[in-house]
């Protein structure tokens, strides 16, 4: 098949999930169109089988804000007609989908006119924050209807979508994958652990783009209060908005030496896989992306019961979930772990089981396989 991707390509774990599906798809041969403003982060851009086309948007004085979703509307259908393409996947609704409806009119409407369905994969933010928004909820609901096919990263999602946006096309859940010969622990983890934690401490680790979703100052919270109680460092990957406040609250409790930040990394597997506990304290998570790619490399992820979270980790076996908010409890189970050598790796074993189990992308990839080939053949 030939397959155009769209995706937002340098933030955020939708970003991610559409890139490794991307990147999988064409390993199995698909024939894989980036079509975005920029090169997807996680593409070198000479894998075989990917192309990536980007979305140039003309600026004129007029234009006090540019429309790069018509500029993506033109360049869907340019490279649809070039390319032959059997369809576009489009994630994060706001305003991709917009713009895959618009290129499929346009190629309806051409000389040698012809259908060319889009799926659209909801991932989170775009139904649960922006699409809320009073100024986009009726294009996205709009969107989300004309779409051919309509997917969400969880049941959570599926429901809240159906339910808040009175949506009536179908929605089918396929959940996000982790590449599992990719992420796992390194066989050095071990000597790799020593320049994070040279007098053999504990590590935790977070990852993520540090919104305030994210709740980054409880992270900083739950360390404080595991750091009273076991040696241990804390290893933030990722950057955004709320790095500085942060950065000040551990000065203030004096223990900034021990908070690491690592900034925005390509190969986050390289880190993750050396840690012992990840922190995911969030406001909200459609899915969690983050938790389950610690899980894969053996990591014990400590979350809160939030969105679709309990869909991924189930409680006192492939990690532990708390209450939004509840620092203390977070670090108590934190504490109990790093200091039951066995316990943490029995369950980092359960963590990587579970996600091989319901999450590896060998399996969830052929389920978007089987999913565009449904879609295809309902629109010819
Ligand atoms: O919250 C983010 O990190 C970004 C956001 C996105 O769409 O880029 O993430 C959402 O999609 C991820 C991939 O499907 C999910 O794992 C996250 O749970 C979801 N974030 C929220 O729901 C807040």
């Amino acid at each position: 098949m030939k397959i155009g991707i769209t995706c937002y390509p340098t933030y955020g774990g939708s970003g991610v999930v559409a890139t490794e599906l991307g990147l999988e798809l064409a390993q199995r041969g698909q024939e894989i169109h980036f079509i975005s403003y920029a090169q997807p982060i996680r593409l070198r851009g000479q894998e075989p089988n990917i192309h990536y086309h980007e979305v140039e948007v003309s600026r004129y004085p007029l234009f006090d804000y540019p429309p790069y979703d018509l500029a993506l509307a033109t360049r869907m259908a340019e490279v649809a007609q070039l390319y032959d393409l059997d369809l576009l996947h489009v994630h994060y609704a706001i305003p991709h989908s917009v713009s895959a409806l618009l290129a499929r009119q346009m190629l309806a409407d051409s000389p040698r006119g012809r259908r060319l369905p889009f799926v659209t994969t909801l991932h989170g933010t775009d139904i649960t924050l922006v699409g809320l928004d009073r100024s986009y909820l009726p294009i996205t609901r709009y969107s989300i209807n004309q779409s051919d096919g309509v997917t969400a990263v969880s049941n959570y999602l599926r429901d809240r979508t159906l339910r808040v946006f009175d949506v009536k096309n179908e929605i089918e859940v396929i959940y996000n994958s982790v590449n599992c010969d990719v992420y796992c622990r390194p066989k050095n983890s071990v000597e790799l652990r020593l320049e994070y934690a040279p007098n053999e401490e504990r590590l935790l680790v977070h990852l993520s783009n540090f919104r305030p979703v994210k709740r980054l100052t409880d992270v900083i919270e739950i360390f404080d209060r595991v750091r009273k109680q076991v040696p241990s460092r804390l290893l933030l990957i990722g950057d955004g908005p709320d790095r500085s406040v942060a950065e000040w609250l551990a000065v203030q409790k004096g223990i900034h030496e021990d908070v690491l930040f690592l900034g925005k990394q390509d190969q986050v597997q390289d880190k993750l896989g050396i840690a012992d506990v990840l922190l995911m304290p969030s406001e909200l998570e459609s899915f969690g992306l983050a938790a389950l790619e610690g899980m894969a490399c053996e990591v014990v992820p400590i979350a809160t019961r939030t969105g679709g979270v309990a869909e991924v980790i189930e409680h006192g076996v492939s990690g532990y979930l708390a209450d939004v908010g509840d620092v203390d409890t977070m670090a108590r189970y934190a504490i109990d772990l790093l200091n039951d050598e066995s316990r943490l790796r029995t369950m980092g074993k359960a963590a990587r089981a579970a996600a091989q189990a319901g999450f590896c992308s060998s399996k969830i990839v052929p389920q978007y396989e089987a999913f565009y080939r449904r879609v295809v053949e309902r629109s010819s």
